[in-house]
């Protein structure tokens, strides 16, 4: 990982954690700031979060505008328009949003509104409530001015159709259906966002609502520490309130990668876990700018973009 500054390990924390993973003391070096970081290869959508923030813009407005650009692409098959749909046939989507003032909203259950991350800034920004879900949700948009629309594509309809027809009556957990968007940022005023939106598991049970909405788990921010958010079979990652523990581990000393593992550890060594048969990543910013990831599974990718251009970064894994 692109690290600098001085390093002093320690071997106590270790030792009293029972975990072989130095802390990460920081002195005075900043890393390159504006950044913005996301799960997968995003391109595209830390283009667009690097041209506002680029410009002076404020990382919220950032993750909003990254995230639509996946949220819009009918050809991603996990987020926004094009996302495959529950065992019904419906496209239900989750989001949430995070600002540097602890503001949050998120949507949950949210169907035929394509920008579920920019009805979560509403309902963060115009609503006296955090999440908002099901009908409630998109009664809601529509009266701010979202647009109702089929979020299910002809492809999308196509691989249901055919998955009815040859697969098991249960989600499929694999990498491949693991392309949430979830992305944070650092602005030039040095405030810390994130964001996360998907249509969640392909073929899931309706109703099923995964961590991408639930703050504390598919995302937090807390803009004195840094940020972090989780993509991946989301059961296991509200079960260790993943994306909490990240930051809280980051304002403990951790790197943001080293967090980002312990998060990992924590789900791969529960006495019963089956780890090997499903996939969780994790990537984190803390407030210098430095930045980390981590997998179960080899194949997590990361986007990153700051001023030295716009990278894909495989993720350090656990196994
Ligand atoms: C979920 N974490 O709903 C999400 C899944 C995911 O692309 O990452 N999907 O569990």
């Amino acid at each position: 990982m692109n690290r600098r500054g001085f390093i002093k390990s320690t071997g106590i924390a270790s030792l009293a954690l029972g975990l072989n993973i130095n802390k990460t003391f920081s002195n005075s070096n900043e890393f390159t700031k504006p950044i913005v970081i996301a799960t997968w290869d995003v391109k595209n959508a830390t283009k667009k979060a690097w041209e506002i923030l680029s410009c002076d813009g404020s990382s919220i407005d950032a993750i909003e505008e990254g995230c639509k650009v996946e949220e819009a692409n009918e050809n991603g098959q996990s987020v926004g328009k094009g996302g495959l749909p529950d065992r019904e046939g419906n496209v239900t989507l989750d989001a949430s949003i995070m600002d540097h003032n602890s503001n949050c909203g998120s949507v949950v259950f949210l169907q035929n509104i394509k920008h579920a991350i920019s009805v979560a800034r509403k309902v963060m920004e115009e609503t006296p409530h955090v999440m908002l879900a099901g009908d409630g949700a998109r009664e809601f948009a529509l009266s701010v001015g979202f647009k109702y629309e089929n979020l299910l594509t002809e492809k999308s309809k196509k691989d249901w159709i055919n998955w009815k027809k040859n697969k098991k009556y249960q989600p499929i957990i694999n990498i491949e259906n693991h392309d949430t968007i979830g992305m944070l940022a650092i602005d030039k005023n040095n405030n810390i966002s994130g964001g996360c939106t998907t249509s969640g598991l392909a073929y899931k049970m309706h109703g099923r609502v995964g961590d991408s909405p639930i703050i504390g788990s598919g995302l937090f921010v807390d803009n004195e520490v840094g940020g972090a958010v989780a993509t991946g079979l989301g059961e296991e990652v509200i079960k260790t309130v993943g994306s909490f523990l990240i930051v809280e581990l980051m304002r403990q000393g951790y790197s943001p990668e080293n967090a980002c593992k312990i998060a990992i550890e924590r789900i791969v060594r529960k006495p019963k876990s089956n780890h090997k048969n499903f996939q969780v990543g994790y990537i984190a910013i803390n407030k210098r700018g430095e930045t980390g990831s981590y997998s179960i599974q080899n194949g997590f990718i990361i986007t990153k973009h700051d001023i030295n251009g716009n990278e894909i970064i495989n993720s350090p894994f656990s196994k």
